[in-house]
């Protein structure tokens, strides 16, 4: 690289601030916070990349609150996130796929809440499929009593301050929003920092490849059976059969989405009746990313983000991409809805 294009890359640090200082009454924190984040993310990163070497891949013999096997690089991202958040001392609680209750951070008075899935898709990792780390940020609503409490956690989506999240894959990329469009990173490890590669990605508006685990096919519900179906019939003008791609890695399948446009589905199913994937720490942050590139998120029958929570490790079904395939399927649903006899 020339000394030139060197002077004109843009650190996630530099960013950050840079962001910051439009903001004249900013106090920092929030950024604090996205840069603890992203050197969290450089050191899991690393540790994925060298997964195969190292001991450290594989079942630890323990499972999640969801009754999962878990492998020691989940418990370590777990780890690694959450000693970041507790050295920046403005999270008050974090909220993990693999711990069942809040997680208290040494800093209770801290104004924020953090939701993470720190390795999602981690079914992948022995077999070096991208896997992703997924945050969600929001603020803790002001109250007299200090103690923490769970139900402080329970907001909807459209709470959020912050989302983001980190792919590992062919490189590591990380993606987040504070409200304000959607910035792209991806990491030199030649100098160990994420360079903005994208100031503001947008998502296409429509798209022509539907991810969805097809397995499952025979326990949808007809409007989505029908949908499928669409997707597959040929006809050249509408670009169709659309093409299929399904990693069974969340963030990959959304990265994919996001920069390829199409639609990305977990319904519910016989095996998943409320869907498989989770509200808070998966649906609602990959929702904002998503809507802030110009997509659309719900969850068959309204919007994702809006959807009032009641537990924080609960499930939803979701239909995430380009907003006119968002919308379509959503048409298929509503036409081929079963009544209830
Ligand atoms: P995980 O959090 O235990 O890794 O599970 C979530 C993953 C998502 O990344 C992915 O979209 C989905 O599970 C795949 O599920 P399935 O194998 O049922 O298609
Ligand atoms: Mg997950």
């Amino acid at each position: 690289m020339t000394e030139e294009q060197n002077n004109r890359l843009v650190t996630l640090e530099e960013y950050i601030i840079q962001s910051q200082n439009r903001f004249p009454g900013a106090t920092g924190e929030l950024s604090q916070l996205l840069r603890d984040i992203g050197l969290a993310a450089k050191i899991i990163s690393r540790e994925v990349n060298k997964a195969g070497i190292t001991n450290i891949l594989g079942f630890d013999g323990t499972t999640n609150v969801h009754g999962e096997s878990v492998k020691k690089l989940d418990i370590f991202a777990d780890q690694q996130l959450i000693s970041a958040l507790e050295r920046s001392k403005i999270t008050c609680m974090v909220i993990s796929e693999e711990n069942d209750g809040i997680v208290e951070l040494k800093s209770s008075g801290g104004k924020y809440i953090v939701y993470m899935d720190p390795l999602d898709g981690s079914s992948n990792i022995d077999v070096n499929v991208s896997i992703g780390s997924i945050f969600s940020i929001y603020q803790r609503e002001p109250r007299f009593d200090p103690a923490i409490r769970e139900e402080d956690a329970l907001q909807p989506g459209i709470k959020q301050v912050a989302a983001g999240y980190v792919l590992y894959g062919s490189s590591t990329t990380l993606a987040y929003t504070t409200g304000l469009g959607v910035s792209l990173f991806t990491l030199d490890p030649s100098i160990g920092e994420f360079i903005l590669s994208d100031p503001k990605v947008k998502i296409p508006s429509h798209g022509c490849i539907y991810s969805i685990n097809e397995g499952s096919y025979n326990s949808w519900e007809p409007g989505l059976k029908k949908y499928i179906k669409y997707c597959q019939e040929e006809d050249e003008e509408s670009g169709r059969p659309y093409s299929a791609r399904y990693i069974g890695s969340m963030v990959a399948d959304i990265h994919r989405t996001l920069i390829k446009g199409g639609i990305f589905i977990y319904p519910h199913s016989k095996k998943y009746p409320q869907g498989k994937l989770r509200l808070m720490y998966e649906c609602n942050p990959l929702s904002f990313i998503i809507e802030q590139a110009g997509g659309m998120a719900t969850d068959g029958k309204g919007r994702i983000m809006e959807i009032e929570p009641t537990s924080i490790h609960q499930h939803t079904p979701i239909f995430i991409g380009s907003p006119e395939n968002v919308t379509h399927v959503m048409d298929f649903l509503v036409e081929y809805e079963e009544v209830a006899p």
